[in-house]
Parts: structure tokens; C-alpha cells; sequence
């Protein structure tokens, strides 16, 4: 195999080049040749100094994050730092001016590397961080203690804690970058190294402490990062430790720091949380692969979109369009319901721009791109319409039909559905090979999951363009089949029934809502539910009734229905299962729901005992789970990760425990079918294994060598 290291020499420097595609991620053939590049430049008498420099778009993304799965010991990770931190000191040890020049990224061990060379050259739109946090580790190739040195504690802390990148403009200020190169990188780096050959000063990183002279601040800075994080980490310790390490290389110097570092990066790279984190990393790149849709499938390109309906999801999809800056027609019944979804979209936008995440003129900028309408008109210059009128299957599918008339043959129809049948649209719309689901989640614009609903037969064509469509709205795009609820609001159900079933048992609203919490998820089954509108569930389930079907299997709590009918439908009517005071969104417990419980619990019959949140916790994963496993055997998912993808961006699912899916396997899928079996001899008869769960147990094996059979099927 040829190294992913290349030496040539121009001007007396010694151009070491690194190219492992796609992203120059350090693995050990790379760690090796630069090891050897660097020494061979240093004993080479034609050359007076070093550049080392990414090939292709990138500089260097980091440590290939595939090598940790390796480091199945502490003492193994600490052998493995050990030596990395060596080599790093040696290039740092080199005689002669080294320089990294950085275009693309500069990620972790990416970073790292630049920091032991003694200077840092990069262009204008470079990005540089320690996104080590984002994979519930620290970084482990001395970032922790060069980081400080080179651009002072409190950045340092931000860039380790909260994983963001930073611009090269402000790695410059910061004194992480010494130029920014206006022209071609190698040249300008090359320049650079030269004068640095001919002043002959040594910059070795590790031994600066000129952005650390007040030891104290430094300390109390790391004290002040640590305390704010409690909250914002949510349950993954990786950011504290990161200032762990920082603060001992703060307090002690870079050698003790140094091994403090590798001590924490050790702890946290065997840790469960990282192992889920790093799951979800190449979980997330998978979702992008569909089986049955190749690479090469050709993808529409879309300058325009029409979203139909303003309501709370239209006017959110209306703005995610705008704000990738698509332009995008807004279409209401009437005069009156625009002009309300306009107000909401204008105020959304207000609230960016009092935070100051967005100018005035941007906003103005980006309402530009929504055009309002009560009628079809122009719809025939669109690429996309996504419809998101009232979720009512003969409302939905007239508008589908008079979509089918208004736009060309060839717009793809969306439909943001959460629970219907794509396929009955895709009929009425007379176009069905170009309909499909894309279902947001609210609000909107914020929620970065895209559940994109593949209908009987939707082609490929469509698909792929909205794997490419999610990416230009930043959100994730997920494939699923086309079933009730498709996998997110399907596997809600079951979440929901357990959480209702608890309460009724004998949990109250505030333990479990807290349980979840503790647990890491952002807010509590009620709490959302009061968030996202007690009517909205209501009147999905008076819709199923008359259909004859219900949600999720089993029984099915009175409660929700009741609050719905007292007009409790959440924080927008000021009650739901908590009570809010007037313009707050503050919890408040509500003796009433304990009443409700108690009847329910009268009425089926139980006798309501307390309960462990663990006992809660282990009801809703194994529910989850299992429904989660129901999902993947129909093929309505295409892999496990997808769903472990859905949960953690549809409903905030915590990162660090990986998904349901993901969750389940790390608590054993023996243990987890187990508990089936106990609820059902404990509850009856609608705990049923799913028959995936069962065999995988019985095979020894776990979700994620499954992938899907027939249900996410195949348009031409
Ligand atoms: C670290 O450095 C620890 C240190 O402290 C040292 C300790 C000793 N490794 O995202 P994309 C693959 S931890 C392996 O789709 P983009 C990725 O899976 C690391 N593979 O492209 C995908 O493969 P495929 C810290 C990697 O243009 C392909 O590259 N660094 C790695 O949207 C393209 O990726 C990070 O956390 C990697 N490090 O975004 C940075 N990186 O095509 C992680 C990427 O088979 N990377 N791949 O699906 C990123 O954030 C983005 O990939 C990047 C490009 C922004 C660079």
C-alpha cells in the first residue's frame, strides 16, 4: 500500500503532503509518515524548513474515529496516547521552522497536529476546532494543554466544551493562527516558512506561557465553565473532563497536564457515552445510503417551492426554504389565515433578531423570499410543493388533486402528513411516482429531522432529490416506509401508552416527566405533550376511532381525551397536565391529574402503588425498543441506526445513550426481552415480543447487522 504521505522539497522547504481521502483523517499509516517526513526533513542539509499540508479539500478532519473502536482498554488507550504524545513532542522538537497549513478543516487530533508544529498558516475560509466533545471524548493529542497556550484559557474552554468550530479570522485574533494566506496556501506557506528559516526562532508551543500568566483566572475560568455546564451537557461527562484537563495543565504545567489528559481521554474513549456518540457519527452518515438508490441517481435540482398551508408547520417549512434561500410561495384559504401565518413567521424572525442571530436587514431579506398567496397562481414555476393543511385524509387528498392540476408534470409533491397514507395522495394527485412524505417536526424551522415518507411508488429520482433537499435545508433526511405514523410518531405511541399507563399505576405526571429528564431527554412525555398540543394527539385518535383502529396496541388511558375535553390542550390554553400562569411556561404540578389517575386507576381496577424511576425508565425503553425492532423487521425503517437518527433528532433523545436502539443493546437485548416477558405475565397480553427481538436474542446477535426487507420499497 503507497503512504498517505508524500516529501518533495521547493525553495529549500520540505513540502510534507497528507492524502487520505476523504478527509485526511489521522490513521496509523498517517501518524507513522509524518513521524518519519518530519525527521527526514529535520537530518535533510538541502532543507532549511517544514510545511505540512492536507491534499484535496481538507487539511485534516481529525483521528479516524473508526480506529477508537481498537481501544477497548483503559491501558490500552493509555499506551496509545502515550505514544502519540511522543511523537507529537518530536515534531514539535524539530530544528527547523515547522508550519501547518491549514485550508477546509482543522478538526481534534487535526488541530493537535497543527498546534505542535510552531507556526500556522491557513486560508481566509478555514475552520478549526476540538469537536472531540460531539463524540463523548476529549481531545487526546495534547489539545487540552497547547490549546490555552496558544489562544488563552477561556476560548480554549468554549472550543473543547462546546465543540464549535472557529473562523480563521477569529483563530488569527485569537493567536491560534499567525497568518491568513490571501492566494494559493502552499506558495503562501512556503514564503512564510522561509522568513521563519531566516529569523531561526524557536516556537515550541508546550513551553509558552505567556497566554497563561494568571494562573488564578485561569482557574477560576475553568470553575466558571464547569458550574455552567451541569445543565448543559445533559448526562455526557466528556465536557467536564475536558476541563479537567485543561484546568490541571492550567494549575501544574504541560506535563502533568499532558497525563492528566491522557487519563480522561482513556476514561471517556471505553466509556458507553462514547461508544453511543460515536454510533450515531457514522449513523447519521449512513441514513444517506439507500439501498435500492444508488449514488449516481440522478437528482433534481430545486430552485423553487410552494408550501400549502400557514399554519404553525406551513408558515416553519415556509421558513426553512427561505432561510437556505429558496424562494417560496405561501398559500392560505384566505386573506385573514395568511396574513396571521405571516405575523408568526415575522415574529419568529423578530426573536432571532433580538438575540442577535440574524440583522434587520437580513430578516427583511429573508421575508423577501416568501411569497404570500391565497390562490395556485405560479405554482406552475415550482419544483416542490410540500402541502400542510390540516391533517384530514379528504382534505388532503383534494388538495393533492388540485396539486396534481396546478403545477407541472414533473414538480415533486410533498406531503407533511405525521400520520397518513402517502399512498392515497400519491393516487390523487394523479402523479404518483413524484409524490412522497417529507415530514417535519415541530417548529419547523428549528427541528433538524426530515422523516422523507417513501410511498409505494415514488421513484428514485425523488427520493435521492430529497436526500440532497434535506442537506440544503439543513436538516437530516431520514428514508422510511410508508406505515401509521411512519417511525417517529409510530414509535411515539408506544412511548406515550407506557407513560400514561405509569401514571395510572400509580407514578405521578411531575416523577415521570423528571425520570426522563434525569435520564437526558430534554423534556418529559407530558411536558412535550403540553409543548406540541393535547388536542393535536385528541384528534388523531377521534380520526382512528372512526376508522376503527387505535395508535398503539394495548390500552389506551382515558386521560388525554378527558383534559382535551375540559379545553386543557397544554401551554397554549394555560393547562394541560401541568397549570401555567399566565405568560409563563413554568410547570406547575396540578392536583386534578392525580384525581384523574386515581379514577382511571378505580375504573380499570388498580391499586396505584409508587414506583423507582428506574422501574419507569426500563417500562418506556423496553416499549420503545421493542416497538422500535416491530419497525425495523416491517422494513419501515431501513437499519436500527436510522431510528437511533429519528429519536435523537425528532424528539431530542440523549445523544450519549445513542438512540432506543442503541440503548437497548447496551442494557442486552436478553435483558430487554426479558422484560417483555415480565410485563406481560405483570400486564397482559399486548406485550408481545417482537419476533426481531426474539430471534436476534436466540442468534446470539444484536439490530445493527439487519437491514430492510420489503416495506421501504421501490419505486422505478
Ligand atoms: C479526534 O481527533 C481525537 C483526537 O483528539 C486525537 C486522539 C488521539 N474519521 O461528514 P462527511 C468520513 S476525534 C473517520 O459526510 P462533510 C465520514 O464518515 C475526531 N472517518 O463530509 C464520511 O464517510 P462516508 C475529531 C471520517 O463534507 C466521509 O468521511 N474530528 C472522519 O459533510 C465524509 O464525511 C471530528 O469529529 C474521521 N475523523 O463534512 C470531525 N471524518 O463517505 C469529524 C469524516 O463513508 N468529521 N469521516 O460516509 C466532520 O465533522 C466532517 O466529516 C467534516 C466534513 C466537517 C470534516
Amino acid at each position: 500500500m503507497s503512504s498517505p504521505i508524500s516529501y518533495e522539497i521547493v525553495e529549500r522547504v520540505a513540502i510534507v503532503t497528507i492524502d487520505n481521502p476523504p478527509v485526511n483523517a489521522l490513521s496509523p499509516a498517517v501518524w507513522e509518515g509524518l513521524d518519519e517526513a518530519v525527521a527526514r526533513a529535520a537530518h535533510d542539509p538541502d532543507v532549511a524548513a517544514v510545511v505540512l499540508i492536507g491534499a484535496g479539500s481538507t487539511f485534516v478532519a481529525g483521528a479516524d474515529i473508526r480506529i477508537f473502536e481498537t481501544l477497548t482498554t483503559r491501558e490500552r488507550s493509555l499506551e496509545r496516547s502515550a505514544k502519540t504524545h511522543a511523537l507529537l513532542a518530536r515534531l514539535e522538537d524539530c530544528p527547523k521552522p515547522l508550519v501547518a497549513a491549514i485550508h477546509g478543516h482543522a478538526l481534534g487530533g487535526g488541530n493537535e497536529v497543527a498546534m505542535a508544529c510552531h507556526y500556522r498558516v491557513a486560508t481566509r475560509d478555514a475552520m478549526i476546532g476540538q469537536p472531540e466533545v460531539h463524540l463523548g471524548i476529549i481531545p487526546g493529542a495534547g489539545g487540552t494543554q497547547r490549546l490555552p497556550r496558544l489562544c488563552g484559557p477561556a476560548l480554549a474552554l468554549e472550543m473543547c466544551t462546546d465543540g464549535k468550530s472557529i473562523s480563521a479570522s477569529k483563530a488569527l485574533a485569537s493567536g491560534l493562527l499567525d497568518e491568513i494566506v490571501g492566494g494559493d496556501l502552499r506558495a503562501g506557506a512556503v514564503k512564510f516558512a522561509l522568513v521563519r528559516a531566516a529569523a531561526s526562532d524557536s516556537h515550541k508551543t508546550r513551553e509558552r506561557s505567556d497566554r497563561i500568566v494568571d494562573v488564578a483566572a485561569g482557574v477560576a475560568s475553568c470553575e466558571r465553565t464547569r458550574a455552567a455546564l451541569t445543565k448543559a451537557a445533559r448526562g455526557s461527562p466528556a465536557p467536564s473532563a475536558a476541563v479537567d484537563a485543561i484546568q490541571a495543565g492550567i494549575e501544574h504545567g504541560f506535563e502533568i497536564g499532558s497525563r492528566r489528559e491522557r487519563e480522561l481521554f482513556a476514561d471517556c474513549v471505553v466509556s458507553v457515552e462514547s461508544r453511543a456518540m460515536r454510533h450515531l457519527f457514522f449513523a447519521e452518515r449512513e441514513v444517506a445510503k439507500i439501498p435500492d438508490v444508488p449514488k449516481d441517481t440522478p437528482t433534481r435540482n430545486i430552485r423553487r417551492a410552494a408550501v400549502v398551508g400557514a399554519g404553525t408547520m406551513g408558515g416553519g417549512i415556509a421558513m426553512t426554504y427561505a432561510n437556505a434561500g429558496i424562494p417560496v410561495l405561501l398559500k392560505e384559504v384566505d386573506e385573514a389565515a395568511l396574513q396571521r401565518g405571516l405575523a408568526t413567521i415575522r415574529k419568529n424572525y423578530e426573536a432571532t433578531v433580538s438575540k442577535g442571530r440574524m440583522t434587520a436587514e437580513q430578516l427583511e431579506k429573508t421575508m423577501g423570499l416568501i411569497t404570500p398567496t391565497t390562490r395556485y397562481d405560479g405554482f406552475d414555476t415550482v419544483d416542490i410543493v410540500v402541502e400542510a393543511v390540516f391533517e384530514n385524509m379528504d382534505l388532503k387528498k383534494a388538495t393533492f388533486a388540485e396539486l396534481g392540476r396546478a403545477t407541472r408534470p414533473d414538480c415533486i409533491l410533498a406531503s407533511n402528513s405525521s400520520t397518513l397514507d402517502i399512498d392515497e395522495f400519491a393516487r390523487a394527485s394523479g402523479r404518483p411516482a413524484l409524490v412522497l412524505g417529507h415530514h417535519f417536526f415541530s417548529p419547523a424551522n428549528v427541528m433538524k429531522l426530515l422523516e422523507i415518507v417513501r410511498g409505494r411508488e415514488t421513484n428514485r429520482e425523488t427520493i435521492a432529490t430529497s436526500l440532497r433537499l434535506s442537506k440544503r435545508l439543513s436538516k437530516v433526511g431520514v428514508v422510511v416506509g410508508n406505515c401509521f405514523g411512519f417511525v417517529a410518531n409510530r414509535m411515539l405511541a408506544y412511548y406515550m401508552r407506557e407513560a400514561y399507563l405509569l401514571l395510572e399505576e400509580g407514578a405521578s405526571v411531575p416523577q415521570i416527566d423528571q425520570a426522563l429528564t434525569d435520564f437526558g431527554m430534554p423534556v418529559g412525555p407530558f411536558g412535550m405533550q403540553d409543548i406540541a398540543g393535547i388536542d393535536v394527539g385528541a384528534r388523531i385518535r377521534q380520526y382512528l376511532k372512526a376508522i376503527g383502529k387505535t395508535r398503539a396496541e394495548g390500552p389506551q388511558s382515558e386521560i388525554p381525551d378527558r383534559l382535551f375535553e375540559m379545553g386543557r390542550y397544554g401551554q397554549k390554553t394555560g393547562a394541560g397536565w401541568y397549570k401555567y400562569e399566565p405568560g409563563s411556561r413554568t410547570r406547575i404540578p396540578d392536583p386534578l391529574i392525580d384525581r384523574l389517575a386515581a379514577e382511571a386507576a378505580a375504573a380499570r381496577g388498580l391499586t396505584r402503588a409508587p414506583m423507582s424511576n428506574a422501574d419507569i425508565i426500563s417500562r418506556i425503553m423496553t416499549a420503545l425498543a421493542n416497538e422500535g425492532a416491530r419497525v425495523l423487521e416491517a422494513g419501515y425503517a431501513i437499519r436500527a441506526s436510522d431510528i437511533d437518527v429519528i429519536y435523537c433528532y425528532g424528539f431530542g433523545f440523549p445523544r450519549h445513550r445513542g438512540g432506543p436502539m442503541f440503548y437497548a443493546q447496551t442494557v442486552g437485548l436478553p435483558t430487554v426481552l426479558a422484560r417483555v416477558h415480565e410485563y406481560r405475565a405483570r400486564f397482559g397480553d399486548y406485550w408481545q415480543p417482537a419476533p426481531l427481538l426474539e430471534r436476534l436474542v436466540a442468534e446470539g446477535r444484536g439490530f445493527y447487522t439487519e437491514t430492510a426487507g420489503a416495506g421501504v420499497s421501490v419505486g422505478t
